[in-house]
């Protein structure tokens, strides 16, 4: 069962329920935030209030990929975690041209991962808008995530797909670099749905792709799977609770294990797909902020 929001005829963001069969039912909570607060307060899980909200209701009479998808979830914070892959490890140390033992090598090693905040609602873009590239980066690249959406007690709710927007020459001059090699306007992509937790047989083994598109051609194409996954999602977790106040809808992104090779940057006007096949495709342009955009 999968959680959606889309745009109504009248422009109003709708929430809904998609079953494994693709029918689409109406739900009438507003918001992700409002159904969990209800299943909450009735001491239910969310996938028992969605059944028990649509067991006497139709099903819509359109297709998903006729609707207009929105933001799944307003999360007050992205948080995300670093160099939970193999692979993440070998570009860090390559973007930071690392010799010896680098602080990537450490951390990968380390009981400690890497945790550090990566959006706020308003620098969070749902499926089709555009995730915007700096303007002081020239290699920059899309980071295909699998996203864990906790209540504020950190249990796992749902899953959904992040895009950690990153800036690999900023992070790679100097590691104190990060925020701004990570936080800018539009820089974190979150969708298109979110998965209820109970309706993922096995999240250790879910296949992540992705694709970017430049002028109508596949520029890039590659696979990964959450079985390469160095950590633990409870590990990860419970070093985001520490000492911490983490709010119901909190979304934490679990690493990339996709990275393209050292040649490519993104451009305006690229495409970028991620996609996980329980949660759907995630599908975003790029564009270059403009300085309109800066001022606003
Ligand atoms: O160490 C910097 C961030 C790495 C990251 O975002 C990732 O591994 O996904
Ligand atoms: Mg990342």
């Amino acid at each position: 069962m999968r959680i959606i929001c889309f745009q109504s005829c009248e422009g109003l963001e709708q929430m809904a329920a998609v079953t494994d069969s693709g029918e689409i039912y109406l739900l009438q909570q507003k918001s992700f935030l409002e159904l969990m607060k209800e299943a909450e307060n009735k001491n239910v899980t969310c996938l028992s209030l969605v059944h028990q909200t649509i067991k006497d209701s139709l099903p819509m009479e359109v297709k998903l990929e006729d609707l207009t998808l929105r933001l799944p979830l307003r999360s007050d914070e992205v948080w995300a975690s670093g160099v939970t892959y193999l692979r993440s490890r070998e570009a860090r140390n390559l973007e930071s041209k690392s010799t010896g033992e680098s602080c990537y090598d450490k951390v990968y090693e380390a009981e400690r991962p890497e945790l550090f905040m990566k959006s706020t609602f308003h620098r969070t873009v749902g499926p089709e808008t555009p995730v915007y590239i700096r303007t002081d980066s020239n290699w920059q690249i899309p980071e295909p995530e699998l996203g864990l959406v906790l209540n504020r007690n950190g249990d796992i709710v749902g899953y959904t797909i992040g895009n950690d927007m990153s800036s690999r020459d900023i992070e790679g001059e100097n590691p104190l670099y990060l925020p701004q090699a990570k936080i800018w306007k539009h820089s974190c992509s979150i969708g298109p749905s979110i998965r209820l937790a109970e309706t993922v047989e096995d999240p250790y083994n879910l296949v992540i792709s992705c694709r970017i598109y430049r002028n109508g051609t596949k520029v890039f194409e590659d696979y990964a799977n959450t079985s390469q996954l160095k950590r633990k999602y409870n590990e990860l977790i419970s070093y985001l609770l520490r000492d911490n106040v983490v709010f119901d809808g909190t979304v934490l992104l679990t690493g990339t294990c996709i990275v393209p090779n050292e040649d490519f940057t993104l451009a305006d006007g690229d495409v970028v797909e991620i996609e996980i096949p329980c949660i759907g495709v995630l599908r975003n342009p790029v564009q270059i902020q403009s300085r309109m955009n800066l001022v606003k």
